[in-house]
């Protein structure tokens, strides 16, 4: 008795898909306006650098316009730009943040 109407040809996937969530990328963006020291302040009091690096990435940004600032999770990463868009417009500075997907 021949019994091959009983394959279904299904290929089973045995992979575990343990996809990591995507990252997102948080930028300061150059302006004209925003005093040097309060941007080095920004990055001390949000992303945890020391005086020294704060004031390193302050000028790639003054100089290339635009600096990667630190990579975190979607939540981290949109709380990071509140938390300075929200100092920024406190003390009246233009200084923008955003975020991108990595
Ligand atoms: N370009 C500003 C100035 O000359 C300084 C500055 C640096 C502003 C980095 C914003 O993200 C920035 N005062």
């Amino acid at each position: 008795k021949n019994d091959d109407d009983q394959d279904t040809s299904v290929v089973v996937e045995t992979r575990p898909k343990t996809k990591r969530p995507p990252l997102y990328k948080v930028l300061l963006l150059n302006d004209d306006y925003t005093p040097m020291e309060f941007v080095v302040a920004v990055l001390e009091r949000f992303f945890g650098m020391s005086h020294a690096q704060a004031f390193d990435i302050m000028l790639t940004v003054h100089q290339k316009g635009v600096a990667v600032v630190g990579v975190f999770s979607h939540e981290i990463a949109e709380t990071k730009v509140a938390q300075v868009m929200d100092f920024a417009r406190q003390h009246q500075h233009p200084l923008q943040c955003t975020m991108e997907k990595e």
